[in-house]
C-alpha cells in the first residue's frame, strides 16, 4: 500500500545514517519480514540447514561463531563462505552475537583474529555499552561492519535494569557514532530520534502466545505483539521459539511468527 510505501521510502530509510541498518529496513520492507533468526545449533551444518530452510523468511541470521562444533580454521573459513552465499541467495544479513565488552584495542583485535575474524563476514556485531565509547572507536575504519549496542538485556535480575539509566548512558556513548551504530538490543522502548536519526531496535527473548514459563536459566520471554507494540521492538529476535520444534516444523512456525510480527510492525509504524 502507498502509505506504507512511503513511510518506509521516505520516511525511515531516508533518516538512517548507517549503511547496514538501511540495508536490513530495505530487506525487512521488501520480504515483509522483521523476524531475526537465533541460529543457536551445535551443529555448524544445521546452522547452515536452518539458514537454507528459513531464508525466504528471516531478514537477519544471528550467529554464536564460538559456540558452533567448528574444529578447525579451515571448517570456519568453509562455514562462513556457505553462510554468506546463503544470505546472498536468500537475501538476509548476518549478526554475530559476540557481545563484546573490553576497552577498543582489545575488542579490534578480537574482531579481526584468528579463527573467527568477525569482521570479514558479519554484517553487524553486538556490543556491551559498559566500556564506554571506546568499544564504538575502535570500528572507524572498519568496513561494512555496523554495531548493536546492548542497552538492556532480557535476563531476570540483569545488573542493567538496577543501574539507574544504564539504557540512557548506552544511548548516549552512541552520540557521534550514527553511522557505525545500526541500533539496539533492548527489552523494552528504547527509540531516540536524535539528529532526525532513526535506529533499529532488536528484541531478544520472544515467544509465540503459546508459551508459558522461562527457560531455567534465566531467560524470560514476552509475546511478539507485546515486544513491538508496548515494548517497541522493530526486530524481533527468536531462537528456541523456533528451533525446539522439530526441522519439519522450523519453516510452518517461522511463518507465524514472520506473519505475527510484520503485521504488529506495520500497525506501529502506521501509527
Ligand atoms: O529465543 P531464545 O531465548 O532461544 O534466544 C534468544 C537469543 C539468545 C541470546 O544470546 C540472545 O537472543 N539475547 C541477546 C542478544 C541477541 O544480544 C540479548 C539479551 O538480552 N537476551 C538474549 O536472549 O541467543
Amino acid at each position: 500500500n502507498l502509505k506504507l510505501d512511503n513511510l518506509f521510502k521516505k520516511k525511515l530509510i531516508p533518516r538512517m545514517t548507517c549503511t547496514a541498518s538501511k540495508k536490513l529496513l530495505r530487506i525487512m520492507y521488501k520480504k515483509k519480514t522483521n523476524l531475526c533468526l537465533a541460529a543457536d545449533l551445535q551443529n555448524w551444518t544445521e546452522v547452515l540447514e536452518v539458514a537454507r530452510t528459513l531464508g525466504p523468511h528471516i531478514c537477519l541470521l544471528r550467529t554464536h561463531i564460538d559456540t558452533y562444533n567448528l574444529e578447525n580454521y579451515y571448517q570456519v573459513v568453509e562455514f562462513r563462505k556457505h553462510l554468506k552465499d546463503l544470505a546472498t541467495k536468500f537475501d538476509f544479513m548476518i549478526m554475530e552475537d559476540r557481545k563484546f565488552a573490553d576497552i577498543g584495542s582489545t575488542v579490534q583485535r578480537q574482531l579481526t583474529s584468528k579463527p573467527f575474524e568477525i569482521a570479514q563476514w558479519a554484517d553487524m556485531v553486538t556490543v556491551h555499552g559498559l566500556p564506554g565509547p571506546g568499544v564504538l572507536q575502535c570500528f572507524e575504519g572498519l568496513e561494512n561492519i555496523a554495531v548493536v549496542v546492548i542497552a538492556e538485556m532480557s535476563s531476570t535480575g540483569n545488573l542493567g535494569r538496577k543501574v539507574s539509566d544504564y539504557k540512557h548512558e548506552c544511548l548516549k556513548i552512541t552520540d557521534g557514532y550514527d553511522k557505525i551504530v545500526a541500533g539496539f538490543v533492548s527489552h523494552s522502548k528504547i527509540r531516540v530520534d536524535r539528529k532526525d536519526t532513526f535506529f533499529l531496535q532488536f528484541t531478544p527473548g520472544v515467544a509465540l502466545n503459546d508459551y508459558t514459563g522461562g527457560d531455567g536459566l534465566g531467560q524470560q520471554y514476552v509475546y511478539v505483539d507485546d515486544a513491538i507494540l508496548d515494548r517497541g521492538a522493530d526486530v524481533i529476535i527468536v531462537g528456541r521459539g523456533i528451533l525446539k520444534h522439530g526441522n519439519e516444523n522450523w519453516r510452518e512456525v517461522a511463518e507465524e511468527f514472520q506473519r505475527n510480527g510484520w503485521s504488529a510492525l506495520v500497525q506501529k509504524l502506521m501509527n
